[in-house]
């Protein structure tokens, strides 16, 4: 059992780790950490949503929002998540005006999967209406512009969208915490890898530019800037789609669409392509490190407007 406040990143926690930890934080912090569970997968397993902030001062709060571990097979996302969570409870300046929620596993059903059986899985572990094809790509699954450019409507593609928008009951979970805090969303991310790319809206599209392009890019710079000071890696920074790929049915480009909140990311961590998804756990220190530089800068951002 992890003491509450520290987790030791040497290792790749396994789901049930990461469960027992979110509930020892909970359980031994009660006016700085809450747990909920916002939805149950088709396996049974919960999808953990934790808020982090000072609930002794009585404010409403702007909200940075962190989703993790929406792709089974990019292990790092959800340690970088779980880190972040460990920072913040002994961080009191950024959680004294901010409430931090986070959704460390998206997709624990996959995020087990591919623990157990096969490390290179992406989707989650639906059926599909192909009997011999498993599993909805929850980064294809959201509502705007759902199958469009960069998703596919083969069950059999990594990058499969599903039966329909939110057909899944993960996208659905995060879709749900999205709008109970709509309003006071100030930032969102979330944590992929690989490739060391830190990207912003629009990813369904090329041809229009987001209207908040030239700060989302200024802060943008601002993170990989910090990162390359304080961890020596360097990440490219530039909308989704121009950066890495076209991709629709994200989940920043409908968190952007529907809460219009200024600071939406989607961070490739490490490596560069080396070990790619296979990060070895000697590297799983470092990597978070990359991220929590990064979530310090947009917390700054977030508390100077
Ligand atoms: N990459 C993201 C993916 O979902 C992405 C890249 C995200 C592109 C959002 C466009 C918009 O394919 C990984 N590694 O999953
Ligand atoms: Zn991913």
């Amino acid at each position: 059992e992890l003491a509450h406040g520290s987790s030791t990143y040497d290792r790749y926690m396994t789901f049930k780790e990461m469960e027992n930890h979110i509930d020892a934080l909970s359980t031994h912090l009660p006016n700085k950490v809450k747990h909920k569970v916002k939805g149950k997968t088709l396996e049974g397993h919960d999808i953990h949503l934790v808020t982090v902030s000072d609930y002794t001062i009585d404010e409403d709060k702007s909200v940075i929002f962190v989703e993790g571990g929406i792709h089974a097979r990019e292990w790092i996302s959800p340690a970088a998540a779980m880190n972040l969570i460990d920072h913040l409870v002994e961080s009191p300046a950024l959680t004294k005006h901010i409430e931090w929620h986070i959704m460390p596993v998206v997709n624990p059903d996959g995020y087990v999967y591919s623990k157990s059986w096969d490390r290179l899985w992406r989707k989650n572990r639906s059926g599909t209406w192909f009997f011999f094809c498993t599993g909805v790509d929850l980064n294809r699954n959201f509502g705007f512009h759902w199958a469009g450019d960069g998703a596919s409507t083969n069950p059999c593609k990594q990058n499969y969208a599903g039966e329909s928008q939110f057909s899944e009951k993960e996208s659905k979970a995060v879709r749900d915490a999205v709008l109970e805090v709509k309003d006071r969303i100030e930032a969102y991310v979330t944590f992929h890898s690989y490739g060391q790319y830190i990207m912003y809206p629009w990813g369904h599209t090329v041809k229009t530019q987001h209207e908040n392009h030239e700060s989302l890019d200024k802060v943008g710079q601002a993170m990989a800037k910090a990162i390359l000071t304080a961890e020596g890696k360097r990440y490219k920074v530039g909308p989704a789609g121009k950066v890495l790929y076209v991709a629709s049915g994200a989940s920043d480009d409908w968190v952007a669409n529907v809460t219009g909140a200024p600071y939406i990311y989607t961070i490739e961590l490490r490596d560069d392509g080396s070990y790619g998804f296979i990060l070895p756990e000697t590297k799983i220190q470092a990597g978070v490190n990359d991220a929590w530089v990064a979530m310090q800068v947009i917390a700054k951002e977030v508390m100077d407007q």
